[in-house]
């Protein structure tokens, strides 16, 4: 059994196979070690070559994933398939520099480091030719993850790293399998035992093949940085709950007038609606995103509703009663309907985490 293992995620890469290939082979020769491409049904021959190059070479495996596309599960998926100790995740455009994989594997097999990381914003690495804007972009975006981050790392959207088994075993069910950095997934996972050590490197530019990194990406990237930043920061998780609190109040009203214009119910009947399909709006979105950690599912996601709407009316009582209270005491209607309002928040806040979502 190969204690070292190299996962690399292809798709289109034709052009850069055997020269990924001969460096692995040149870099790694003394070491127990395979590789698995983990290729996502190319269209350009990438698993064809593959698979001619497993057939002689008994150190390259390869998956070919049909209907599925995603870097971060390609990732998960090789990982999986090796029981070696220490793994690396490389790219397969030659932009990461091999040559600094023994270093990356001795630093988790002689020392106390989970994670290894090849990094381009450490010592002496850097990011090579990129242009203005791309560094920009990179820059900006490592800034905003490192709020999330729950071990310090100078580069934690790098593609390039090895971790210790044990660290995949653990984290592979929690990973937003959509997503393009999976370190950084790995690096904002709690109850994970992450020991970051950071090997330098220097980036290199692309030169067959065209990078993957779109719009789409980026979106994903945005969804889960919000995320993580909000589980690691309870100010944010707060901030985003009355965001999805402030979305029900839209869902609300468009469904009062849709019922009330459309569907020409009386007004009892299309408020009451109403503020059923802003609670439930409410609820799916804190679920899939303010307390993604402990997302509900099946029978739970049934009974967290049902303690959730309790909630809810619970706040709502909240804030009628100190509203009214303040109201009563002279305080103007509008500070009265304010302070009433946050309240309310606050406890349904408190309310959802502790009963519903059950983080605390
Ligand atoms: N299996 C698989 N590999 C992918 C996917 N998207 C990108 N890759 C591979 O992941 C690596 C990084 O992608 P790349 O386009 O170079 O991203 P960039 O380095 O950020 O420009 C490359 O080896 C790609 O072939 C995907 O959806 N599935
Ligand atoms: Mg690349």
């Amino acid at each position: 059994m190969p204690q070292y293992a190299v996962v690399i995620p292809t798709l289109n890469e034709r052009d850069n196979i055997l020269p990924t290939v001969e460096r692995l082979e040149n870099v790694l020769g003394s070491l127990d070690w395979e590789a698995i491409f983990v290729d996502d049904d190319s269209g350009d021959g990438t698993w064809q070559l593959l698979l001619s190059i497993a057939r002689t070479k008994r150190r390259i495996r390869y998956i070919r994933r049909l209907g599925r596309r995603g870097l971060s599960s390609a990732c998960v998926e090789g990982m999986l398939s090796t029981s070696a100790t220490y793994i690396a995740v490389m790219d397969a455009d030659l932009q990461h520099d091999a040559a600094i994989l023994p270093a990356l594997f001795a630093a988790l097999a002689s020392s106390d480091a989970t994670v290894a990381v090849g990094s381009r914003y450490s010592g002496q690495g850097g990011i090579g030719q990129w242009d203005k804007t791309r560094a920009r972009m990179s820059r900006f975006a490592t800034a905003l993850a490192a709020s999330a981050l729950l071990a310090p790392c100078t580069d934690p959207m790098s593609g390039f790293f090895a971790i210790h088994r044990r660290i995949i075993d653990k984290t592979a069910g929690d990973i937003f399998l959509s997503g393009f950095k999976i370190l950084f997934d790995i690096l904002t996972t709690p109850g994970v035992d992450l020991r970051v050590k950071e090997i330098p490197y220097t980036f290199n530019a692309r030169i067959h093949g065209d990078t993957k990194l779109n719009t789409s990406v980026m979106i994903d990237f945005a969804w889960l940085l919000i995320k993580k930043i909000c589980h690691r920061l309870p100010i944010a998780n707060f901030a985003m709950f009355c965001f999805v609190g402030l979305s029900g109040v839209g869902v609300h009203f468009a469904a009062l007038y849709l019922l009330l214009h459309v569907f020409a119910q009386s007004f009892v009947m299309s408020q009451s609606i109403a503020t059923l399909c802003a609670m439930t709006s409410n609820y799916i979105l804190n679920n899939k995103i303010t307390f993604f950690s402990n997302e509900l599912r099946g029978m739970s996601f049934v009974k967290g509703y049902f303690f959730f709407c309790l909630a809810c009316t619970f706040g709502a009582c909240v804030n009628v009663a100190i509203a009214q209270s303040l109201h009563t005491a002279s305080f103007s209607w509008f500070s009265a309907a304010a302070a009433g309002i946050v309240a309310g928040a606050a406890i349904n806040y408190i309310t959802s985490k502790l009963f519903v979502w059950k983080s605390i």
